[in-house]
């Protein structure tokens, strides 16, 4: 493993001003994204779709770091002929790749998730290295109900995410490693916070059992936030201010940079959160987004999969990108979105 070029590749993923568009949803995620805007989910209209936003030359040069890709698209073609990796590459952001190979259920622990794909990992990184991939994603799901998460889980999980950036690093990839705590119940933001603590706690002991180098990872977390279900909101400075302290308390300053999802909040909630963060400054780590729906959201209405809408679509990419890239240096402000709109 060459650490120094792996961490060069890990700080360029969280370079000031810039963060990462996660596209790599996977087959049954995007079909009901297109269900969503009424378009079928056939592989031509997922390659359409994803050129159109890497195409998007001004946002994808001057605000996306790195795209996440699922499987089918590091293989396809741009309509032209043109590798969308190399569609990527050109535009100046580093190309993906998300490896695991989504949930199972975990035994004896009911209504909680394990991730999977560890099996043949060590054998598919280096074909997606050959095909340009300098990260790759693995996403752990911790799930908070009555009497979860169990500590299995959160073990299991943590686990698991160690073993696969292990498995990364040896391959000369850099590993985004992603215990989501959901945001689907109808617990606080306290609650919120408790158990993110626990799962970073726990990932981090796992990578470090797993000999893994913080210098040479970057981390996707959860914000603090309320449930969706919860009847107390929490305001923007709250989620900054607790997000910022349980960051603080469990991610050693080692680790280059800190790129959230966004996990169901509105679009401009996700960038007021990061700009926030950003505002409060004086950070061991670059703070910046790694969104799939908040960045994704308002192209995919515009473009509704007609080509006479791609125009649209990508002013529409465009702003999203901007406004978070601002963010990002604690730069946004409200009105940017008024103006817009
Ligand atoms: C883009 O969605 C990614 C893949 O999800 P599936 O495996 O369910 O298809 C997902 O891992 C994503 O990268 C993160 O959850 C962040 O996305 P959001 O939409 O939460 O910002």
């Amino acid at each position: 493993m060459n650490l120094a070029e792996l961490n060069k590749v890990a700080v360029a993923m969280v370079a000031p001003g810039k963060g990462i568009l996660a596209a790599d949803e996977s087959s049954g995620t995007i079909k009901k994204r297109f269900d969503g805007i009424g378009v079928e989910s056939t592989e031509d209209n997922r390659r359409d779709y994803r050129e159109m936003m890497f195409r998007t030359n001004e946002a994808m040069s001057k605000y996306i770091s790195g795209v996440i890709l699922y499987d089918e698209t590091i293989w396809q073609k741009a309509k032209d002929g043109t590798p969308l990796v190399e569609v990527i590459r050109k535009s100046g952001a580093i190309p993906g790749i998300k490896v695991d190979e989504g949930t199972k259920p975990l035994p004896n622990c009911p209504g909680e998730l394990i991730t999977i794909g560890l099996d043949k990992l060590a054998d598919r990184l280096p074909k997606y290295y050959d095909q340009g991939a300098r990260f790759a994603k693995w996403r752990a799901v911790i799930d908070i109900a009555p009497g979860i998460p169990s500590y299995t889980a959160i073990l299991t999980n943590a686990h698991a995410l160690a073993r696969y950036a292990a498995l990364c690093q040896q391959a000369q990839i850099v590993p985004i490693v992603e215990p989501e705590v959901l945001m689907d119940g109808d617990h606080d933001i306290d609650r919120c916070v408790e158990v993110t603590e626990f799962v970073l706690k726990e990932t981090f002991q796992q990578l470090y059992y797993q000999r893994v180098p913080l210098e040479g990872i970057v981390l996707k977390p959860n914000m603090a936030v309320a449930g969706k279900k919860s009847a107390k909101k929490a305001s923007v400075q709250e989620v900054a201010e607790k997000t910022v302290r349980m960051l603080k308390n469990c991610v050693p300053g080692a680790v280059p940079g800190i790129a959230f999802l966004s996990g169901g909040q509105s679009d401009e909630e996700a960038t007021a959160h990061l700009d926030a963060m950003n505002k409060i400054g004086n950070l061991p780590w670059n703070l910046t987004f790694s969104y799939g729906r908040a960045l994704q959201a308002a192209p995919q209405k515009a473009w509704s999969g007609k080509s006479e809408n791609v125009a649209a679509a990508q002013r529409a990419f465009l702003h999203r990108a901007q406004m978070n890239g601002l963010a990002s240096l604690g730069q946004w402000k409200s009105d940017l979105e008024k103006k817009a709109a």
